[in-house]
């Protein structure tokens, strides 16, 4: 296995052997060899247009399935294999004359697909270092885009276009482009990563209603409880409505947060509060919670043997000899009768702090606060707003955040989306004028909010360029849904960009050099430092 997709990968080099994230090199094998079909499937569908349907989903699918902390089980990614083979062969009968051998090569059984991924991985092809890189940065960011165009569809909302990319992309990576060629399709990418966000915007906003300014409790009840986490809004629909009534309550992990902030959900009086953290310390918080966990999207950490038959998994998330809840039929639900059935067995959760955070600035509630902002601006009670949305991960450095966020002037405004919040969320940093300091707008593609509050403030204040406005980005990543979000705030314009903890290790030296003059992005340093650099 070689896999360098995360900010976690070892050394800053590349996993080999085994990933940091838990990963094993079988599995990572398989994920290469899945990534291959997907490759062959979006050369021979790529020659249609619109792309077909079955297509575009068996690639979302596929790329989403293959995301850091999504699946662990060889057998569900092998499944995926063989659906992937059977599909390239069924669209080749019309496309006959491509002879590529994503597109032509066999295999029948696991060893096949492992002794083929010995020839088909990250490195197993002599180019250019900078192609190399580009490839994969595009094929990093179509991973996240594929992420969300799944808990789009999950809702019911599919973009052509968004398909669209998404199979050409994955087809741009088996032709011999240059490098000009090879930024083209990742800028195209960044247009693709604001549509999806935007699909999903109106995904979550029409199905759920506009997230409202909310108070989430972090104490617990004493009634038995299931924690849910990952991003799937729909999951949360139904797990709400078929605990309802049961006597079991309902927590948030993670990334699941925001969903307290939609009016659909927060009519539910047994969905309780938020539970712990972000991702990496559920190792820690899932034991201590007692009752069952469902995990419905990344990010999911190899469970411990003191919880771990009290986890499921449900959508692409998967991890062998953890309960699965199969997807819903068509028209139907997901049965999460065994998750209640268990809860019920189980204590109610251990404590692990008390108190309450408030969140729910998403677009609409910002725009509502506009004329108090602006009027805050106006009177230089605010200097400055620092984005610092992205992604939480388990390394030390990553405590520059906290800190970074503790030593901001007071007079500063911290906009925020996705686990990065948890770095400095439950710190005491008080309010401006009724507006609190740290802004969460939801979960990482809700960072499409943070953009749409610039789009506007900027027309608001008559300005030609968005790096006019007072906002500064100091932005963390882990997993590929960040490369998502970091391409679409590049295509939006946005310059400047500190990005942290680490480079990712797939930009070469060559295509840092590429961002850095086209966009001025910049690794982070020491917070003295680069708080001199983002407030001037
Ligand atoms: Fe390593 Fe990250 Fe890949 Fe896991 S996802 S194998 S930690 S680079
Ligand atoms: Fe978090 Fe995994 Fe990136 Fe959605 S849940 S932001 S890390």
């Amino acid at each position: 296995m070689f896999c360098y997709q995360c900010q976690e990968t070892l050394k800053n080099q590349g996993c080999v052997l085994n990933g940091i994230c838990g990963k094993k090199g079988p599995t990572a094998d398989l994920q290469d060899v899945l990534l291959y079909v997907v490759k062959g499937v979006a050369r021979l569908a790529s020659a249609t247009d619109p792309v077909e349907p079955r297509a575009a989903e068996f690639v979302t699918r596929a790329l989403f399935t293959t995301v850091t902390n999504v699946n662990f089980d060889d057998g569900r990614v092998e499944e995926l294999v063989r659906c992937g083979l059977a599909l390239r062969d069924q669209l080749r009968l019309k496309a006959p004359q491509d002879d590529h051998d994503a597109v032509v090569w066999r295999g029948q059984t696991r060893d096949d697909f492992l002794s083929k991924a010995r020839t088909i991985g990250v490195r197993a092809s002599d180019e250019e270092e900078d192609v190399r890189s580009l490839r994969e940065l595009l094929t990093y960011g179509a991973k996240g885009i594929a992420a969300y165009a799944d808990h789009a569809a999950a809702l019911g909302y599919r973009d052509a276009t968004v398909d669209s990319f998404l199979v050409h992309a994955m087809d741009a990576t088996t032709r011999t482009l240059g490098v000009a060629e090879l930024l083209q399709e990742v800028r195209k990418g960044g247009a693709a990563a604001v549509q999806v966000m935007a699909l999903l915007d109106r995904a979550n906003t029409s199905t759920y209603g506009t997230p409202q300014i909310t108070a989430v409790r972090l104490g617990v009840r004493q009634r038995p409880g299931i924690l849910i986490s990952g991003h799937d809004l729909k999951d949360m629909e139904e797990l709400l409505a078929q605990t309802a009534g049961t006597g079991v309550d309902v927590y948030t992990h993670g990334e699941m947060l925001p969903a307290h902030y939609y009016p659909a959900f927060r009519r539910y009086e047994h969905l309780v509060g938020n539970y712990g953290n972000s991702w990496w310390r559920q190792d820690v918080e899932f034991a201590r919670f007692n009752g069952p966990i469902v995990m419905t999207t990344n990010c999911l950490v190899p469970p411990k043997p003191s919880y771990r038959d009290r986890v499921f998994t449900t959508g692409n998330v998967g991890f062998p000899g953890v309960k699965h809840i199969p997807d819903r039929a068509p028209g139907g639900q997901k049965d999460f009768a065994p998750v209640i059935a268990l809860a019920r067995q189980c204590a109610p959760p251990e404590a692990l702090e008390d108190g309450q955070l408030v969140g729910g600035f998403a677009h609409d509630q910002v725009l509502a606060l506009a004329d108090k902002i602006l009027a805050a601006v106006r009177a230089g009670a605010i200097r400055k707003f620092v984005v610092m949305a992205g992604c939480d991960g388990r390394h030390k450095e990553r405590e520059y955040y906290t800190e970074f966020a503790r030593r901001l002037p007071r007079d500063t405004v911290i906009l925020t989306a996705g686990c990065a919040k948890y770095r400095y969320n439950k710190l005491d940093l008080g309010e401006i004028d009724g507006i609190p300091r740290v802004l969460d707008a939801g979960q990482c593609n809700d960072s499409y909010s943070l953009a749409l509050v610039a789009l506007k403030l900027k027309e608001i204040l008559g300005l030609q360029d968005i790096n006019d406005l007072p906002i500064a980005y100091n932005v963390a990543w882990y997993e590929q849904k960040a490369v998502a979000v970091l391409l679409a705030l590049l295509h939006l314009g946005v310059k400047n960009i500190h990005l942290g903890p680490t480079l990712p290790a797939f930009v070469s030296p060559g295509v840092a050099k590429v961002l850095t003059e086209a966009y001025a992005l910049s690794r982070i340093t020491e917070v003295e430092q680069d708080m001199a650099r983002l407030l001037a």
